[in-house]
């Protein structure tokens, strides 16, 4: 097995790009990947400033990664979650990784700052604990986007996530997320730029660029994962791309090229007709009086002040 550019002994193959690397050409394929992904989406300006969210997972630590190797002017994010040991270990590597690079790891507790937990939270709404995940995570991810004057928010979907969840949406033709399935969702309002650059890079590249660069990661999955359909979904992708490797990329790249804006299009009259209102408690936008987040938070602390005295009793 030989490297596509160079011929020296590859540590890789991509079977997507139907060739192998060696270690400086795979590290070079994943920096140039991304750059691509942000140039062909405008994603960012040069000098830009942006916010990284990290769950310590392979994705976000090799996203943040690049990112500092390309130049751009980061720091991270790290959401505590209150997912037991497994927050508690996640933690760790994004504070090691920021530490090892001294850059600022920007730090928020959901149970310090809003009372709760996921695992309380999804109790206390009686919702699928990923759900909660998702609202709570959006809510501070927005926050400190525009609490820090960041130019954008970047996560760490890649192009397994992207194509499960669009596998997802066509499957229950979700028309409205259809439409707001993108790589970029330019900042409006109350909302900061969300950007995805890792969109053209799987999440078995994302392992291998953290091992081959030295990136300690969280590699144990979320214990709250178990029965989210996604998993599923993804599964049933990696099937088909056994026996048609790229078939991935041409499901999620195909639907940007030639259907998203189909749907944008026809989603889009009703989408900007629902005015949005700064939220009564915490300003962000909603359609409502108060945002679904405040109202999830609300009801998950008043769950997790009542459960924590019987805990503490128990114990
Ligand atoms: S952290 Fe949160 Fe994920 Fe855990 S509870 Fe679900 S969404 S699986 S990325
Ligand atoms: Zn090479
Ligand atoms: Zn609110």
């Amino acid at each position: 097995m030989k490297c596509r550019v160079c011929k020296a002994p590859a540590v890789i193959d991509v079977r997507r790009h139907n060739a192998n690397f060696c270690q400086p050409h795979f590290l070079k394929l994943c920096r140039d990947q991304v750059g691509k992904a942000i140039d062909q989406f405008a994603m960012l300006s040069p000098g830009e400033r942006v916010l990284v969210a990290v769950s310590g997972g392979k994705d976000s630590l090799a996203l943040w990664d690049v990112l500092l190797d390309l130049g751009y002017e980061t720091d991270g994010l790290y959401v505590g979650l209150g997912i037991g040991d497994y927050s508690e270990s996640s933690a760790d590597y994004a504070r090691a990784f920021a530490e090892d690079r001294d850059r600022r790891l920007v730090e928020v507790d959901l149970r310090e700052t809003h009372g709760y937990d996921i695992p309380t939270g999804a109790k206390s709404a009686r919702r699928a604990p990923c759900s909660v995940c998702g609202i709570s995570k959006r809510h501070v991810f927005d926050r400190a986007a525009l609490d820090g004057g960041y130019d954008a928010l970047a996560t760490g979907h890649n192009l397994d996530d992207e194509a499960a969840v669009l596998f997802g949406n066509v499957l229950r033709w979700e028309t409205e997320y259809l439409a707001r399935q993108q790589p970029v969702l330019p900042a409006r309002d109350g909302f900061p730029r969300k950007i995805k650059p890792l969109i053209r890079l799987g999440e078995r590249e994302t392992a291998a660029y953290c091992i081959l660069r030295g990136i300690d990661y969280e590699v144990e999955e979320c214990p709250m994962a178990a029965g989210n359909k996604h998993l599923g979904y993804k599964e049933a992708l990696n099937a088909v791309e056994t026996t048609s490797p790229g078939s991935k990329q041409q499901f999620y790249f195909g639907y940007l090229e030639r259907a998203a804006a189909l749907f944008t299009a026809c989603e889009g009259e009703s989408a900007d007709g629902i005015a949005l209102a700064p939220c009564a408690n915490c300003g962000a936008p909603t359609p409502g009086e108060v945002c679904a987040f405040c109202r999830l938070a609300e009801r998950a602390a008043r769950t997790q002040a009542v459960a924590a005295p019987v805990r503490k009793a128990a114990s």
